[in-house]
């Protein structure tokens, strides 16, 4: 089954725990991971937006889909990982200053370590000085950056500009993203790429690193 209207629900209606079984019940059912994301996980995410901007859901109602989200991907976490073999390369992650967002950067984590990347996450709120630090102790071929608000867009030219002025542009290939970024705004702040989804995450990742797609 492609969608889930009981998943879908108990994301929009905020219920973790309940989020969470019905994740492990269409598991058991024989759904994919990957469908359960993006075919109805995702599409409540959007839904949860849409009431928020309409001003049907405050910040509490956000909040709770947050951890009904977070719940549901419980589950699933160990099947994205365990779908890749050889490690493919390193890289750091983190949602920039400013930014609480974690959902999208948890799954482009979840992901890319699926696809066989070691991943240092550094959380949410990072700050372009704690980016520059990852990178000198991790010395990855890759940094994510995420950003999930307009305002915090400018954190991820700030943190690039951090890693130049600290002399480590070079070795690192700079990929953005998050629901507000396009390709233009990638380029304009001097990125190597941006990827709409976790998917793209880990197709530009592994251009990266030489790898085929
Ligand atoms: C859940 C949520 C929250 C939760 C976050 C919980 C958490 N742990 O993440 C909480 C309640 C904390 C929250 C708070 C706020 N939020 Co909020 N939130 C959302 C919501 C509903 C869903 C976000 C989400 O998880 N989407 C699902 C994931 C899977 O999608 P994604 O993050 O876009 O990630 C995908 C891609 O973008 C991509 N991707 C992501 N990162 C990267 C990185 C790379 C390198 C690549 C290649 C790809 C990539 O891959 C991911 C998977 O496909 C959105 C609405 C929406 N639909 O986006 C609003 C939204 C982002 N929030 C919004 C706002 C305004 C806020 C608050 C300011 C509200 C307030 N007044 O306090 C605060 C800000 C707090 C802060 N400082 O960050 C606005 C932003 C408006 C704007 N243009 O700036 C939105 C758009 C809602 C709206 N319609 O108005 N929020």
């Amino acid at each position: 089954m492609a969608f889930s209207q009981r998943l879908f629900d108990a994301i929009v209606s905020g219920k973790p725990p309940l989020a969470q079984s019905i994740v492990e019940q269409e598991l058991v059912s024989g759904a994919d991971a990957m469908t359960l994301i993006s075919e109805t996980m995702i599409p409540a995410m959007d839904e949860v937006g849409e009431l928020f901007r309409e001003e049907e859901f405050f910040v509490p109602e956000l909040m709770l889909a947050g951890r009904a989200m977070k719940a549901a991907m419980e589950p699933l976490r160990p099947l994205l990982a365990a779908a890749g073999a050889k490690p493919a390369g390193v890289v750091v992650a983190g949602t920039v200053k400013g930014d609480l967002h974690d959902i999208g950067k948890n799954l482009v984590v979840s992901m890319l370590e699926g696809s066989g990347f070691k991943v240092h996450d550094l959380g949410t709120d990072v700050t372009p000085q704690t980016f520059v630090e990852a990178i000198r102790e991790h010395q990855p071929q890759i940094l994510c950056l995420s950003a999930l608000l307009t305002v915090t867009m400018t954190a991820m030219k700030t943190t690039i500009d951090a890693i130049k002025e600290a002399g480590l542009r070079r070795g690192i290939k700079v990929l953005v993203g998050g629901a507000p970024l396009n390709e233009r705004y990638a380029t304009e702040i001097g990125a190597d790429g941006y990827g709409a989804t976790a998917t793209d995450a880990v197709a530009l990742a592994r251009r990266q690193v030489g790898l085929a797609n």
